[in-house]
């Protein structure tokens, strides 16, 4: 049986990618964090008790930023491959966190290295690094390739640029099988909360279900190639299998500004919205509701700019060039972006219903000194 260690197993992309390496047969190992809450809601229904016999999920506690308690997780569980997907993976974020973030997502990443290679296991070992579209920042060329120049943006950006070649100099210092996935946004039922795609569902849910009113944005005009997380976690996995260690783009080639997003996902429960105004001053307007189990106005202003979700260096354009994980790795992404959009927005619909029906019959705890 083959053994995985996944960092960040409480993330997006840890819960799908455990699920899916535990269908395959592996004994999964997770590290997450001390918190004062639960933060294992993504994963609950994988957990397996302890005392039970032949447990194949097992949690360990840990930090990124913490050496020892990274060799010693490492130096029990023994793995054949480690996802490094731990980070603070917020590009906004970062520019608030910069110092923190390096730390976690640059210095995390020569800290697993490094403890792999202190345990001389650099050559049972194979890591694989959560690298990101976010590299590419200000516009080279496009699509965006293997080859592309890096150009980071971000505190966030910087701090995976480092990652990146910390990974790439311990495959050709040491001869370890690791590799950067570059992978481009991907999301989900399953997103952080405050990333636009699950912030833009929500809101829109909730306004459909008369429950919230109105989706404060940022930049519309940004474009990203959106993929489902579900696809994603696949190829980190076919990453991993292949005869040579290599870094791969992962996208779907094809690029939406954030306004169609909003379109998209209010078309799902039936109302089309109207964009006017320019810049700040952009609104969204609806203009039609064709669906009789939500009650909307027409004209009402639903969507505004808000220059507080503006981030101080911007990445206008994402789009990527997955030909060569076509090709060598065979990977296809089965989902496109209306197929995400519809599974995101049924999603967060049918929670916000559930919502509602315990507000109504006054089971909705609010404030829980009141
Ligand atoms: P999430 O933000 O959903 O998950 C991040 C995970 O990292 C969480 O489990 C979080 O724990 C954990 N984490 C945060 N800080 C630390 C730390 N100091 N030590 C250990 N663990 C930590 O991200 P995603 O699942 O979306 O992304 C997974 C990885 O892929 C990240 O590295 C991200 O930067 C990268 N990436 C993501 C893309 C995307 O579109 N989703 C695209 C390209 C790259 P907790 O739950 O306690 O907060
Ligand atoms: P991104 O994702 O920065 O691409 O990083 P995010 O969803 O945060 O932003 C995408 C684009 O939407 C614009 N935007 C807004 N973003 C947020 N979060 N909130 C808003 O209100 C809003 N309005 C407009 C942003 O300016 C941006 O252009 C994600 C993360 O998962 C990273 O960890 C990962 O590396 C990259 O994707 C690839």
């Amino acid at each position: 049986m083959k053994i995985a260690l996944i960092t960040g197993i409480t993330g997006q992309d840890g819960a799908y990618l455990a699920d899916f390496l535990l269908k395959k047969g592996y004994e999964v190992h997770g590290i997450k964090r001390r918190s004062s809450l639960f933060n294992t809601d993504r994963i609950d229904h994988l957990y397996q008790d302890p005392h039970e016999k032949n447990v194949r999920f097992k949690l360990h506690y840990g930090d990124l930023s913490d050496s020892t308690n990274l060799i010693r997780i490492i130096q029990e569980v023994q793995p054949d491959e480690i996802y490094n997907l731990g980070a603070m993976s917020h590009v906004k974020v970062s520019f608030d966190t910069p110092e923190y973030t390096a730390n976690v997502d640059g210095l995390g990443t020569l800290r697993l290295l490094e403890a792999i290679r202190i345990l001389n296991l650099t050559k049972k070992t194979k890591i694989y690094q959560a690298s990101s579209s976010e590299l590419y920042g200000s516009v080279q060329a496009v699509p965006q390739s293997e080859t592309t120049p890096f150009y980071p943006r971000s505190p966030y950006a910087v701090a995976k640029m480092y990652a990146y070649w910390i990974t790439v100099n311990y495959r050709e210092a040491y001869g370890m099988f690791a590799c950067n996935g570059i992978l481009f946004n991907h999301e989900s039922p399953l997103r952080g909360e405050t990333f636009v795609t699950r912030k833009i569902t929500r809101a829109i849910s909730k306004m459909a279900l008369g429950l919230h009113e109105d989706l404060f944005l940022g930049n519309l005009d940004a474009r990203r190639d959106w993929g489902h997380a579900k696809d994603y976690v696949e190829a980190m996995w076919l990453i991993l299998q292949q005869e040579e260690p290599e870094d791969y783009v992962i996208a779907t080639g094809v690029t939406t500004t954030v306004r169609d997003f909003v379109r998209m996902s209010f078309s799902e429960v039936g109302i089309a919205v109207e964009f006017k105004g320019e810049g700040v001053a952009e609104k969204g307007y609806v203009v039609s509701c064709s669906n009789p189990d939500y009650q909307i106005e027409i004209g009402k202003e639903v969507v505004a700019v808000d220059a507080a979700y503006f981030r101080p260096t911007e990445v206008d354009l994402l789009i990527g060039d997955p030909t060569k994980s076509n090709t060598k790795l065979g990977w296809k992404p089965k989902y496109d972006l209306p197929m995400l959009v519809k599974e995101m927005m049924a999603s967060d619909v049918e929670h916000f219903k559930k919502e509602k029906m315990l507000k109504e019959a006054g089971y909705f705890i609010k404030n829980q000194f009141e």
